[in-house]
């Protein structure tokens, strides 16, 4: 194909093209916006993502005492509200890595450590962004099983929700659920089916990627509970989206990928599926009905994809 794709893991370096949306310098909705302080704070931690080459340690980040105080507050609340609107995945993966000192009310987690232990449970590793990337790029790292991650924390004015991904979103939300093997599937297979494809196809991946490891659903114990870390990681709209006030409708990748979604408030409406099991199978049939001239394979030992 034409379009360039990135081969080995380290050709990630070349996919950390950010894009402008819901940023404190220009959109009066931000909580950060006006408050100099903060934007200066968000731009020296991504400027330091930025210089992130494959290899190199992750950043050692010495958070301010008001960061902290921000991570507390999110990190106390969403604990509450885990046992009745997160899946079972999400509390079995979250309690192993408070019970191993990795994850604690008193301090924002050092992301090396995070990463270090989910490679050793589905060989997800973390990279650092800086800020929110364009989707191709995103998915992309996807393929190589590398999540993209920010630095900077949500502003202190809206502890419970951050209208980009923060370094709160990343770790309450996506950490425990990629150190889930079924998920890892699932992102890594979104991510390989991006490899080369046209733009349509990257938006209806995108919109799977949205609906299923964002903000989806899944049936358990009779009830709905939350699989995607943009709801784990914001206290209302998990609220809201376990509620009976939105639509719920069953999961399906044909009907899912060509969904308009929210990205600036609730969404009205959640994809619901029957286990993580179910979006990946749902997901391999929907694969092969997309028109595509090539497959991507991954080869984890030399860490490359090829196209056959
Ligand atoms: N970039 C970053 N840094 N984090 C994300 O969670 C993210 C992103 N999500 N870019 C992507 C876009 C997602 O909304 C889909 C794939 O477009
Ligand atoms: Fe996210």
């Amino acid at each position: 194909t034409e379009i360039w794709i990135p081969h080995h893991i380290s050709d990630l370096d070349k996919c950390g093209h950010v894009v402008v949306k819901y940023e404190p310098t220009d959109d009066p909705k931000h909580p950060g916006y006006g408050d100099d302080a903060y934007i200066a704070r968000r731009a020296e931690l991504n400027a330091i993502a930025r210089t992130y080459k494959h290899g190199d340690p992750l950043p050692q980040v010495e958070y301010t005492p008001a960061e902290q105080a921000t991570w507390r507050t999110a990190y106390t609340a969403l604990k509450e509200l885990r046992k009745d609107f997160t899946c079972s995945e999400y509390q079995k993966n979250i309690e192993k890595m408070e019970a191993a000192g990795l994850i604690t009310a008193e301090r924002i987690p050092s992301i090396q450590a995070l990463s270090d232990y989910i490679q050793r449970r589905t060989g997800f590793q973390l990279r650092p962004c800086g800020g929110l990337l364009s989707a191709r790029d995103f998915l992309a790292s996807l393929a190589f099983r590398v999540f993209q991650t920010t630095f900077y924390t949500r502003h202190p004015s809206k502890p419970h929700h951050c209208p980009e991904p923060d370094v709160i979103h990343e770790i309450l939300g996506h950490c425990p659920m990629f150190a889930d093997p079924e998920i890892a599937q699932v992102s890594q297979e979104i991510g390989l089916l991006s490899l080369g494809a046209s733009d349509e196809q990257i938006e209806r991946l995108a919109t799977l990627y949205w609906f299923t490891v964002e903000f989806g659903l899944c049936e358990q114990d009779g009830k709905v509970k939350a699989i995607g870390a943009g709801l784990i990681s914001a206290y209302g709209e998990l609220k809201h989206a376990c509620s009976d006030v939105p639509e719920h409708k069953p999961f399906d990748p044909a009907v899912t990928a060509v969904t308009t979604y929210e990205d600036s408030d609730y969404q009205p409406m959640y994809f619901v599926t029957k286990s993580i099991k179910d979006v990946m199978d749902k997901l391999k049939t929907y694969a092969a009905s997309m028109s595509k001239s090539f497959v991507n394979v991954y080869d984890p030992y030399s860490q490359t994809v090829r196209q056959m």
